[in-house]
């Protein structure tokens, strides 16, 4: 898992370097992945069902009940090596971004300050129609929340067949044209528009590295592919660069 020279001196010259995260960084604190075989949420559940808009309107007490439920494994679990190595290049790197399109909050717990959240957070609700933020609701199976307007509340995430958040899209989108070192962790890279992000990067300039124990639709345009977990690879990308190790 050795850095090549070229990863290692974009670093070292802290060049303007961009962070897409995915499901995976978070797979070792625990959380279950979308897709990707036994286990992954897509295969024990249905996006039609629980991630749209149209299933929380036909049975949002079902799309609570999971919401609740995930919320309190993502509660129960904390930043693993790879967040808290992203949290410490923030620190050190004055052109550093972040993109995740996570919504467990773990990058912020792990100490990231600036963080661009492309779906959402799951900590947060707003209304289905107004959209009104709601920070605090005592949630009760049998007495879902409601709005004044007389919408429904629900999870303020970004399902599928729903727009991103603009502000958030177009700075990541901004950001990811000017990287000249751009990292792809721990997705599948099969979401869209999230999917665009290492490519628009890659076509403005970016060296592009992904992070991954699988092949994914991103491997065959990445410069530099590591196979691995995020985080073991995060953490010994890191301490080479501060060790001043130079690639053979
Ligand atoms: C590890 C690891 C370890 C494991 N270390 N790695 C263009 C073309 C085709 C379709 C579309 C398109 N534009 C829009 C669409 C439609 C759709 C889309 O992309 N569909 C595709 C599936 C085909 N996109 C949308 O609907 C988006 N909205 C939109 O575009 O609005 C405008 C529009 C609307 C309608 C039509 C056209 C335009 C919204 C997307 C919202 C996604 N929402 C979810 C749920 C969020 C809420 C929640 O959490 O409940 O977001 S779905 C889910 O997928 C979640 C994720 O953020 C997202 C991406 O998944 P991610 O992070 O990549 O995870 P996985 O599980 O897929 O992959 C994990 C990876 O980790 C794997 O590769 C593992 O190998 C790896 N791994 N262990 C490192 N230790
Ligand atoms: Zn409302």
């Amino acid at each position: 898992m050795q850095p090549s020279s070229e990863l290692l001196k974009l670093l070292r010259e802290r060049v303007a370097t961009v962070v897409l995260t995915g499901a995976g960084i978070s797979a070792e604190s625990g959380i279950a992945t979308f897709r990707g075989g036994t286990g992954s949420l897509w295969d024990k559940f249905r996006p039609e069902e629980l991630a749209s808009a149209d299933g929380f309107l036909a049975n949002p007490k079902l799309v609570w009940e999971w919401y609740q439920w995930r919320r309190r494994l993502i509660n129960e679990a904390g930043p693993n090596p790879g967040h808290l190595t992203l949290a410490e290049m923030e620190k050190e790197l004055p052109n550093f971004t972040l993109i995740t399109q996570n919504v467990d909050n773990l990058h912020q717990r792990a100490g990231s300050k600036e963080v661009i959240e492309l779906h959402g957070n799951i900590h947060r609700n707003k209304c289905q129609r107004c959209a009104a933020p709601f920070p605090d609701i005592d949630f009760e199976p049998e007495h879902l929340p409601q709005c004044p307007c007389g919408g429904s509340i629900r999870p303020d995430v970004v399902w599928f067949g729903e727009m991103l958040p603009e502000a958030a899209l177009n700075l990541a989108t901004q950001r990811s044209a000017k990287a000249r070192l751009f990292f792809s962790i721990g997705t599948s890279a099969v979401v869209y528009p999230a999917a665009d992000l290492p490519l628009i990067a890659k076509r403005c300039g970016a060296y592009l590295v992904e992070i991954n124990p699988e092949e994914t639709m991103l491997t065959p345009f990445a410069d530099e592919v590591f196979s691995a977990p995020s985080g073991s690879a995060l953490p010994e990308i890191w301490r080479h660069v501060r060790s001043g190790i130079h690639a053979s």
